[in-house]
C-alpha cells in the first residue's frame, strides 16, 4: 500500500486521500479539457424533464446519458460523434487500484458549478456489479454523502478533495450516494473554478 495513513474505509468505500499529487491533478485537468473540447459537456434531462444541475460528458466506448426515455449508456455524444478516449492518467489509477485484468469502458465526467448537486442514487445501469467503480475528484471540495444499499439506511458524510480517489467495490458497489454541495472557489486547480468528478465503470 502506498501511503496507508491516507487510505480510509467508510461504509465499504475505500478512500485514497491525495492519491493524485498536484502535478498529476494538473495533467488530468488538461486531459479532461481535451475530452470536453471533443465532446462538450451538457446538462442531461432527467426522465422527469428537468435538466440536471451537474453538466456531463463521457470518454471511452460508452457514455452515460439520460432523457425522457430514461437512464442508459450510449455509444455517441448527442452531437453524433463517438466519445473521445479515456485519459491515460485515469486508466493508470484504475490499473493500480481497481483491476489490471479489465479496463473500464466508460469514464463519466461530471462538472459541478457553484450550485450544482447530485441527489442520492445508486449506479445500477451496468451489467456486472462485481466490477468496482473508481471515482477521481479534482478542483473544489465536494461534500459526499454515503448510505447503505437501502434508501432508508443511515448516511455518513465526507469531504472529497482534489486528488482524492474512491473505489466502490463489494457490497458498497450498490450503496446509495450523492453530492450535497461543493465549496466553490476553494481550489485554484481549474481555470473556471468548480469541481470535476470522473467515474470509471465497466458497462458491458
Ligand atoms: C458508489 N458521482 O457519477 S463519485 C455518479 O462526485 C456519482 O460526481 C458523484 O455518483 C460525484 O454516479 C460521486 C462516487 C461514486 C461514484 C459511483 C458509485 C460512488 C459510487 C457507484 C457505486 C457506489
Ligand atoms: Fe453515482
Amino acid at each position: 500500500m502506498q501511503d496507508p495513513g491516507r487510505t480510509i474505509t467508510l461504509n465499504g468505500f475505500e478512500i485514497h486521500r491525495g492519491r493524485l499529487d498536484p502535478a498529476g491533478q494538473a495533467r488530468l485537468a488538461e486531459e479532461i479539457a481535451a475530452v470536453a473540447a471533443a465532446a462538450p459537456p451538457f446538462a442531461p434531462l432527467t426522465p422527469w424533464g428537468k435538466p440536471m444541475s451537474v453538466r456531463m460528458t463521457s470518454a471511452g466506448k460508452y457514455g452515460w446519458f439520460t432523457d425522457a426515455k430514461g437512464y442508459r449508456y450510449v455509444d455517441r455524444h448527442p452531437s453524433g460523434t463517438p466519445w473521445p478516449p479515456i485519459p491515460a492518467t485515469a486508466l493508470d489509477l484504475w490499473r493500480a487500484l481497481a483491476s489490471a485484468d479489465r479496463m473500464p469502458d466508460c469514464c463519466l465526467v461530471n462538472f459541478y458549478g457553484a450550485t450544482a448537486r447530485m441527489g442520492m442514487h445508486r449506479d445500477a445501469d451496468e451489467a456486472d456489479f462485481t466490477w468496482p467503480v473508481l471515482s477521481i475528484s479534482l478542483g473544489d471540495p465536494g461534500l459526499f454523502r454515503i448510505g447503505g444499499t437501502a434508501r432508508a439506511d443511515l448516511t455518513s458524510s465526507i469531504l472529497l478533495e482534489s486528488g482524492d480517489v474512491v473505489v466502490m467495490g463489494g457490497p458498497a458497489r450498490l450503496a446509495y450516494h450523492g453530492i450535497d454541495r461543493i465549496r466553490f472557489g476553494a481550489s485554484k486547480l481549474l481555470p473556471d473554478g468548480g469541481r470535476i468528478n470522473l467515474t470509471l465503470r465497466v458497462v458491458d
